[in-house]
């Protein structure tokens, strides 16, 4: 539909709905969602080298080493080549966001500004098909069939880290490092903050803010 190429990158603390609105943009305007979680967690299915050194660090809510997660990445970045995509849990830091800033050029950073306590609250409901990466919410996008991915009809499991103790670890984590990064972003004037508190509210604003950043080409 849109034949610019167009890369953005999502930012938001864990919960904020990076995957739920990463999948409206792959559905509406054909971009690839490049997901550092969903990578990891594909590879810890899959016992690879790269999930066993990851897995530890994930299920504590602490950050996989940056050597390991910006090698995984700037591979699957190479690996798409000419299109159009949205990055969603990378960059992480101040070191990552250095080194994709030397690999290729963001038209737009997406950040999602999400209350913790909402955030708290849906977590605890989230359950997932890990080697697709869908993800459900029980009352919000819940599975056809309770307990079943929709696709594979495979069960769904919850996320280790998605553990009250670990989302508060990951949250205190996102806002440490990730201030800097949204301030290096904004002093480029890439910077688009949606403040909400449900996804039905902020979709058609982003929606809006794409559509408008993509035909003006
Ligand atoms: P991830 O996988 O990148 P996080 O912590 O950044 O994990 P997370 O938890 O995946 O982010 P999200 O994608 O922002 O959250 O949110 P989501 O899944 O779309 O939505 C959350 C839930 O709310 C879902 O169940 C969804 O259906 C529901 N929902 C959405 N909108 C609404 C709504 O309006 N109402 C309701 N009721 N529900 C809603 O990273 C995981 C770990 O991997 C490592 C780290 O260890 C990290 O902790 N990692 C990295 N380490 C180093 N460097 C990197 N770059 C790394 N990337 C990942
Ligand atoms: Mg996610």
């Amino acid at each position: 539909m849109y034949t610019k190429i167009f890369r953005a990158v999502i930012i938001g603390a864990p919960g904020s709905g990076k995957g739920t609105i990463s999948e409206l943009i792959v559905k509406t305007f054909g971009f690839l969602h490049i997901s550092s979680g969903d990578i990891l967690r594909q590879n810890i299915i899959k016992n690879t080298d790269l999930g066993k050194k990851a897995q530890s660090y994930i299920a504590a809510g602490q950050l996989v080493p940056d050597e390991i997660v910006t090698k995984t990445m700037i591979a699957r970045i190479t690996e798409v080549g000419n299109k159009s995509y949205i990055l969603d849990g990378f960059p992480r830091n101040g070191a990552q966001a250095d080194i994709l800033s030397a690999r290729c050029q963001i038209n737009a950073v997406i950040d999602l500004n999400i209350p913790h306590d909402v955030i708290i609250e849906r977590v605890k409901h989230r359950w997932i098909h890990a080697p697709s990466g869908r993800v459900y919410n029980i009352g919000f996008n819940d599975p056809k069939v309770s307990g079943k991915d929709d696709v594979t009809g495979e069960p769904l499991t919850q996320r280790e880290d998605d553990k009250p103790e670990v989302v508060a670890k990951r949250l205190q984590l996102y806002d440490e490092l990730m201030g800097p990064v949204l301030a290096w972003y904004g002093e480029r004037g890439l910077v688009t903050t949606f403040k909400g508190r449900e996804t039905k509210e902020i979709w058609p604003r982003v929606e809006r803010f794409l559509k408008d950043k993509v035909n003006k080409g």
